[in-house]
């Protein structure tokens, strides 16, 4: 049954929140049908994204989707049947008068950021009371089935183990980032890493690590937030897209910030991702290949909690020193710790964690995808 959506999303900082509405209001528009409306308070995140968008347009169409600036001096609208506040934004007190006055009511919901801790299970789908009179339900993403579940785009593992089995669509996708690994038939095969993360004062140990291992790495570093720490570490004056520095067996290549379906071929091009946020972190988990979680700090420690919760999930079925060494390095990382010690023991285990990142992969894509299940819910309530 087809419905309007209004998803509004207001840009804290980087990309996490305009990537997920985006990704989210897409699969809405292509696998089911819907009429989608994004309100974006800031285009320019918006546009790195979706490199077509122009960050000036009040209204424009990308992939179906209606994706509109939503200004500070907001103008009236006619709400849609469901409206989501994405990460607890504040909806326009006139839109939500608007809400008040439609008939019928709008489903209202506060999609949550992700986390695995267990509290959220029982406050998935709960509805709250607003001053406004209208119930808010809250909806959170989430790796147990009692929550709403992770973005999923159908087909998209299938399409994964194409790619994968396709040596040729690999080459010409790395051909066309410019990326060409260095390759010697005798030798061990070079390891494709990607780095997104956020600054860390460890980062050099781990570059250390990498440059005087046996095995060669190409690391592959989209612009951002980490590529000061990378300079500081290679000694040069200015990175950007394009530039390439080798430093004994560790090349590092500055990638230019690639649109979100390019990201994920990045992702099955490497054999370890070291990811960010809430998008990229589940990117990655789909990709099937280990990897670091660069957590998003929180000012109040929340983050630690966070991190534990998923590393209690993702360890089981993992042999107690792989699960140790994957804690250590996780932990190290994101306390900006020395990575020399952990990362070295770690890579006695990485043929287990590959083999765990597929299984781990395969047993979420069990479960309904986050957008399935938000149309779910509105079919039930309605
Ligand atoms: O950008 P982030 O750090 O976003 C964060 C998180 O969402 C965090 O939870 C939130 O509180 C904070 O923002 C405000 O990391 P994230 O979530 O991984 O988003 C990055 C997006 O960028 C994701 O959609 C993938 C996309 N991306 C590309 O499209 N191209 C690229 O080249 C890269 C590196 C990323």
């Amino acid at each position: 049954m087809k419905a309007s959506w209004d998803i509004f999303c207001t840009v804290v900082d980087n990309f996490g929140d305009v990537g997920v509405t985006f990704r989210l209001a897409r699969q809405l528009v292509a696998e089911h049908g819907m009429d989608v409306r994004l309100w974006v308070d800031d285009l320019t995140a918006f546009a790195r994204l979706c490199p077509a968008a122009d960050p000036q347009a009040p209204q424009q169409w990308h992939d179906g989707v209606n994706v509109c600036f939503w200004p500070k001096d907001w103008r009236a609208a006619e709400p849609a049947d469901v409206v989501i506040e994405a990460f607890a934004c504040h909806l326009p007190p006139a839109y939500i008068d608007a809400m008040k006055a439609r008939t019928p009511r709008p489903l209202w919901l506060n999609l949550e950021y992700l986390s695995a801790e267990e509290w959220v299970t029982g406050c998935h789908g709960l509805p709250s009371l607003q001053s406004s009179g209208i119930q808010k339900f809250f909806f959170f993403p989430g790796f147990r089935s009692t929550t709403g579940g992770l973005l999923r785009e159908a087909g998209l593992i299938d399409r994964r183990h194409a790619f994968e089995q396709d040596p040729a669509a690999r080459q010409a996708f790395l051909t066309r980032l410019g990326v060409h690994p260095e390759h010697d038939a005798t030798q061990t095969p070079t390891q494709l890493i990607s780095l997104f993360a956020y600054e860390h004062a460890g980062l050099g140990s781990w570059l250390d690590c990498l440059a005087f291992a046996e095995r060669k790495t190409h690391l592959l570093v989209p612009e951002g937030r980490i590529l000061g720490d990378v300079q500081r570490w290679l000694a040069v004056d200015e990175l950007k897209a394009g530039d390439l520095n080798q430093r004994n067996a560790l090349t590092i290549q500055v990638l230019p910030f690639v649109r979100q379906e390019d990201y994920d071929l990045l992702l099955w091009c490497c054999d370890f991702n070291v990811v960010r946020g809430e998008d990229s972190f589940v990117r990655a988990q789909w990709a099937g290949r280990p990897l670091i979680w660069h957590i998003y700090e929180q000012d109040d420690d929340a983050h630690w909690a966070k991190l534990d919760a998923f590393l209690e999930l993702y360890l089981a079925g993992l042999s107690t020193d792989a699960a140790q060494a994957l804690t250590d390095v996780w932990r190290n990382w994101n306390a900006g710790q020395d990575m020399a010690a952990s990362w070295t023991t770690l890579q006695a285990h990485r043929a287990e964690l590959s083999r765990h990142a597929q299984r781990w992969c395969l047993e979420q894509a069990l479960q309904d995808d986050l957008t399935t299940a938000l149309v779910h819910f509105y079919r039930n309530w309605i």
